[in-house]
């Protein structure tokens, strides 16, 4: 029956490839993965996208100041380049942020030194060192970063030796990370760099006390408020949340990171770099979580009892779980009398193709297809592959930082032999992560960057209920006439993370099946042709 279902996705996705023109696009195969559990198999990933195809990926810039850095808000991110790649990246993303008692918070902002074309041609770096003063003068942080965009990197602004006069100026960290548009192949090359620029200037160098059964949460962003969800359940259970990592994040909490006696992992892509490098320095082992969907939140938090292995913990674990469950379970079960039988199509950016799937399994929505945008092939196959995963020449201007054990600071909760038994007894979920392939069933489709004359042809091919992904692509779908979901910014909603946050999605979801609008809907390109006039014109509205 499944290899059934496995030929008969493997003929789709032929049909459609083949319908490219040349022999390159064609070369799209080795990034489509039909599920199939009995063999081996492998996907193409983090590798540069075919020009003229229209990919949703965004730069090493946009991973960097927009995802990774951006959202510590006690910090002001100063972005050197042209006044685009700042607006861009300003708010947009909704990694929301709320001030600590009296204490800074600058997210709203948007930092540039807006350059222009005599900086192009004569330099740019005087003008960076104005802007650092001024923001300093208005705003007096405690921290400042610099995001170089592509013209730095041509013009060979030396960014780095601009933010060390101004930390001496002006007495507190200033950093600069090199994360010019074009370095690798994707935002992925961004996070790796900001994973980087973090470890060096800010992990380590803090020194407060922390709480007991103390977790970082590492690849959170607060999107819609997800993180908030999340510190609610933890603080409830009796976890000491040092740092979310980076969604309402700060400078002053970031730096104490590395005193956790656990870090979790939500976004296994934009952050692994960080957790890898906390345990080898300071002791701190990782576990891959995913707070989205009740059956995920609740499996995290039992893993994270075991881990900690305390009777008081798990039975705190357990009282916690239940209350909360009862407390949603009437309204998840009439959401997914609505929701049963549906299918989605998945494509989003690193991680949340999977992270997505339980959520939508527990309101009866069947994933039929999932992508990544820029997703390694760890993200589709698991951690056991990265040593055969072959260097990319487009990365090799990103590399990994050594980083050696401190030994007055390293410590571990556990002791090694307890450590070594919890890894046995956790062994997918402790510094490890199995991918999204592992979790899908056979005769799905998983596909690498998908671009936009794919999405057109697989919405037409699959007819899925649900199309989630992000603005780029959103319209078109809607003008197929097809529900479409944003799991980026969530089409202002959330939070979706946690317990409530699951209602809040089942909710957004029933709302955009049950809407009579998509029968409404007449594609534009079904109705008649444009007059040229018309086109030139935007049809003259
Ligand atoms: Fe991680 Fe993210 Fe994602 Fe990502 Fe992003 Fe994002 Fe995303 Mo948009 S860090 S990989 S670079 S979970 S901004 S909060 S939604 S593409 S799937």
């Amino acid at each position: 029956m499944s290899k059934d279902k496995v030929l008969e996705s493997q003929k789709l996705v032929t049909e459609v490839l083949d319908t490219y023109p040349g022999k390159v696009m064609r070369g799209r195969k080795t990034h489509v993965m039909i599920k199939d559990s009995s063999v081996k198999q492998e996907i193409e990933a983090d590798s540069r996208t075919v020009p003229g195809i229209i990919t949703n990926r965004g730069c090493a810039y946009a991973g960097c100041k927009g995802v990774v850095l951006g959202p510590l808000k006690d910090m002001v991110h100063i972005v050197h380049g042209p006044i685009g790649c700042s607006y861009y990246a300003w708010g947009t993303r909704r990694n929301k942020a709320k001030s600590e008692k009296g204490g800074p918070n600058f997210i709203n902002y948007a930092f540039s030194t807006d350059m222009n074309e005599s900086d192009i041609v004569f330099g740019g770096d005087k003008k960076l060192a104005t802007a650092l003063r001024e923001a300093y003068a208005i705003f007096k942080p405690k921290a400042m970063t610099v995001s170089a965009t592509c013209p730095v990197g041509l013009i060979g602004d030396d960014i780095h030796a601009v933010a060390k006069t101004a930390e001496q100026e002006l007495g507190i960290k200033v950093f600069a990370v090199s994360c010019e548009g074009y370095k690798g192949v994707s935002q992925s090359a961004g996070h790796h760099l900001a994973n980087n620029a973090l470890m060096t200037h800010v992990i380590g160098k803090g020194d407060d006390i922390v709480g007991k059964y103390s977790v970082n949460i590492l690849g959170e962003y607060n999107i819609g408020g997800d993180g908030w969800e999340i510190g609610r359940i933890l603080d409830k259970i009796g976890y000491s949340v040092i740092t979310v990592m980076t969604g309402d994040g700060s400078y002053d909490t970031l730096k104490n990171a590395h005193k956790a006696d656990l870090n979790l992992v939500q976004c296994h892509r934009s952050i692994n770099y960080i957790a890898e490098m906390i345990e080898i320095k300071y002791g701190t082992p990782w576990m891959k979580v995913n707070f989205i969907g009740v059956e995920g939140t609740i499996e995290a938090l039992r893993n994270m009892a075991k881990y900690f292995g305390d009777e008081t913990l798990t039975a705190k674990t357990e009282q916690v779980i239940k209350e909360e469950v009862a407390e949603i379970k009437e309204k998840m079960d009439e959401y997914k009398k609505v929701c049963d039988g549906k299918t989605a199509f998945m494509f989003v950016g690193g991680s949340r193709s999977h992270h997505y799937q339980n959520l939508f399994k527990e309101i009866g929505v069947k994933t039929i297809g999932a992508g990544f945008e820029f997703a390694h092939r760890d993200d589709y196959e698991g951690r056991e592959v990265i040593p055969f995963i072959k260097s990319n020449a487009d990365n090799k201007n990103i590399q990994d930082i050594e980083v050696t054990k401190d030994e007055e600071k390293f410590r571990m909760y556990l002791s090694p032999e307890q450590f070594e038994e919890r890894k046995v007894e956790l062994a997918s979920v402790l510094k490890n992560y199995e991918g999204m392939a592992k979790d899908m069933e056979d005769g799905s489709i998983i596909i690498d960057d998908l671009n936009h004359y794919e999405t057109e042809k697989l919405i037409e091919a699959l007819k899925p209920d649900i199309f989630a992904s992000g603005i780029k692509d959103k319209f078109v779908a809607q003008k197929m006439g097809v529900f479409s979901k944003q799991l980026h910014s969530y089409d202002y909603s959330g939070p979706y993370a946690g317990f409530k946050g699951a209602v809040t999605f089942a909710k957004d979801i029933v709302a955009g099946l049950t809407t009579p609008s998509w029968s409404f809907i007449v594609s534009p390109w079904k109705k008649e042709p444009m007059l040229e006039a018309e086109v030139m014109t935007g049809g003259g509205k």
